[in-house]
């Protein structure tokens, strides 16, 4: 596979972020944006690609016939600005139905509850135009290991996943796995974990992930060799890109703000191995700080795509063949030096 060319970047974001500023501790900060604002504010930012919660787009109390109405105008104001929708995530942690997991739950009729939402997210996948349902768990784990029966999860997991690939043909599913929060124990904390599980789904092919920058750091893990890992089984089909100052709460730093290194790591994996040339995107999850005043609050997702472009033209541009020779020569001080240099700019 040839390296990406920066032609082959599409970028994406979700609604939620541009937001409020509410946190777990406090209300909210600053004024809300209605739909169609955030979408001509993605458009001018040089976003061509939307990530949706299911309820972003039809509020989970509508009928069948709403949804489709709904939905369809929804890909209709997207269509009419020249965007399209990467996915549809459903929104599985914040009903009372799901209190103890939308797909692990004790009680039957939770975990039915949790089916029907996962297909109604392909409903509305298939009409807003896009054949990606991207999984983030959130509650599917415990407070307290003696809770629920961790085996018997595995394969409820594994039902969930067989659900929908099973209600459509066409549906793409992938796992966005995060260790930490808001389950003190989650099931299937990182992404190697799910990529154990979709060899033991009905149609492997149709499952991969998406890895979040943030989720793999909270795990100790390093997000560039996690992205390799997926890519080396062809199945990191997503990023959310973000940064993470060490093991706290989920951050959603703006991309390359907290570890620079760390960041131009991720690109050059991605640009190595031709991310984006079978119409992966470049998703980003960042929130702006909670302290930022409104009316530039979505300056972090500008700074988040301008950091990218400047990693993947300097990974498109270093000597490689002088990075190969520091590798030959064993000269890894050398070669520490060289990559810092190329970051200061002092190369
Ligand atoms: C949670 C998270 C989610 C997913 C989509 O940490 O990242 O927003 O990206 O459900
Ligand atoms: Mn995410």
């Amino acid at each position: 596979m040839p390296f990406s060319t920066l032609e082959d970047f599409h970028f994406s974001a979700g609604p939620w972020n541009i937001h409020t500023g509410a946190d777990p501790f406090g209300p909210e900060v600053r004024d809300d944006r209605d739909f169609a604002a955030k979408l001509k504010m993605l458009k001018d930012l040089g976003f061509d690609y939307v990530q949706f919660h299911d309820d972003d787009v039809v509020p989970d109390s509508a009928s069948q016939a709403e949804l489709e109405q709904i939905a369809g105008d929804m890909r209709k104001l997207l269509d009419s600005e020249g965007m399209t929708a990467e996915f549809v995530a459903p929104r599985i942690w914040e009903d009372p139905r799901t209190i103890d997991g939308a797909i692990t739950s004790n009680d039957p009729a939770e975990r039915a509850y949790g089916i029907r939402r996962g297909k109604r997210s392909v409903d509305i996948a298939n009409i807003l135009g896009c054949d990606r349902i991207v999984l983030w768990p959130a509650r599917e784990g415990t407070y307290i290991r003696e809770a629920k029966d961790a085996v018997a999860a595995s394969q409820q997991l594994c039902d969930f996943a067989n659900a929908l690939l099973e209600y459509d043909p066409k549906i793409r599913l992938l796992g966005e796995m995060k260790p930490n929060e808001p389950m003190d124990l989650m099931y299937l904390p990182t992404t190697g974990h799910f990529l154990a599980l979709v060899y033991k789904t009905v149609d492997p092919d149709r499952v991969g992930v998406l890895i979040e920058s943030a989720h793999a750091i909270l795990a100790g893990l390093d997000p560039a060799d996690e992205m390799a890992y997926a890519l080396w089984h062809g199945k990191l089909w997503g990023v959310h890109l973000n940064d993470q100052n060490g093991l706290k709460f989920d951050q959603d730093k703006a991309f390359g703000t907290a570890n620079l290194r760390r960041a131009f790591n991720q690109v050059d994996v991605l640009v190595r191995n031709g991310y984006g040339q079978n119409g992966e995107i470049i998703g980003l999850d960042v929130k702006a700080m909670r302290t930022q005043k409104f009316d530039r609050a979505h300056m972090h997702l500008k700074n988040s795509k301008d950091v990218f472009l400047a990693l993947a033209d300097l990974a498109l541009s270093i000597d490689r063949s002088e990075w190969q020779a520091l590798r030959d020569a064993r000269d890894y001080e050398g070669l520490d030096a060289f990559i810092m240099k190329q970051l200061m700019g002092r190369a």
